[in-house]
């Protein structure tokens, strides 16, 4: 089936959709006990060794080199465990099949491969377009099952987006209900918005949804909840990786020159069997064929 997908992936768009539509169709009524996200596991359990991916790291290579970008930087799958830390959608000329290699990969190891909601997995937030209303309606409807948070070895908490002024713990966050469209404000929400900054204490958030957190924030979370780093996408950073709050936290972007023009270094960060960790930075894949889609810029780069 991966073959399948990789070929797909260069070629047919119209059948990677049909083929995905028939998986969905077989499974997405086992969706959540299939692991995309268990009813009871708002925080997925992880072992190292992990290659943890930040920002849309298929989406890296914007679609183009799409999987096959990041198999090669950090390993084929399942040899490799991955974690994807969200934002799949949205961005680069083939979201749609990325989206799709990834829900195939899970599909097929699905201990092997974690996928974690991004602010952008979500109805309304999500603005690429899928091709039909109803694969629209099935990978939205499967995005509210994907797991918020996981966990890898107790130590290393990995999320989309940041903490939260109503969760303290690991054990309020097992407490969500997290089966449900991203709300606008909230604990769920902030998990999947919130972005650490220089400033101590809570802030007001520029995106408008989540917050700003300071290293006082972070540093309390991980010792109260025995952790050593908050593994987080969700902005990007021009080397693929960037330490912050004393390195209770760490952004990790995988989309190497975001949107075509940003110029960045995509990273994934990989965690050995014994937490050693170790940062693999990439470039953009060389484009072979120019895409047929238009080349408007994007409204933000949120
Ligand atoms: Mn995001």
């Amino acid at each position: 089936m991966m073959k399948f997908f990789y070929k797909i992936n260069l070629k047919a768009k119209k059948e990677g959709i049909l083929i995905f539509l028939s998986i969905i169709e077989s499974n997405r009524e086992n969706a959540g006990a299939r692991g995309f996200g268990q009813a009871d596991r708002t925080i997925d359990g992880v072992q190292a060794s992990v290659g943890s991916g930040g920002e849309d790291l298929v989406r890296s290579g914007q679609g183009d080199s799409g999987g096959r970008m990041e198999c090669s930087a950090g390993g084929n799958a399942p040899d490799t465990n991955y974690l994807f830390m969200g934002d799949y959608v949205d961005r680069g000329y083939y979201s749609v099949e990325t989206v799709t290699l990834l829900v195939a990969l899970k599909v097929r190891y699905r201990d092997r491969i974690t996928i974690l909601r991004g602010n952008h997995e979500s109805r309304q937030i999500t603005q690429v377009k899928y091709g039909n209303a109803n694969v629209w309606k099935y990978f939205t409807d499967l995005f509210d099952y994907l797991p918020l948070t996981a966990l890898i070895e107790s130590q290393v908490f990995c999320l989309h987006g940041g903490l939260s002024p109503s969760l303290d713990t690991l054990d309020n966050i097992r407490a969500l209900e997290r089966i449900q469209e991203v709300p606008h404000e909230g604990p769920m929400c902030d998990l999947l918005w919130s972005d650490p900054d220089d400033r101590c204490g809570w802030g007001i958030s520029p995106r408008g949804a989540g917050y700003t957190f300071g290293q006082d924030i972070a540093s309390q979370f991980n010792h109260t909840n025995g952790l050593t780093l908050i593994s987080r996408a969700h902005q990007l950073v021009m080397e693929g990786f960037n330490w912050c709050q004393e390195k209770n936290v760490v952004t990790v972007f995988s989309a190497p020159n975001y949107c075509y023009r940003c110029g960045n270094m995509a990273a994934i960060l990989e965690i050995g069997e014994n937490m050693e960790q170790n940062f693999l930075q990439f470039d953009p894949a060389p484009r072979q064929i120019e895409p047929d889609a238009t080349r408007k810029t994007p409204d933000y780069f949120l």
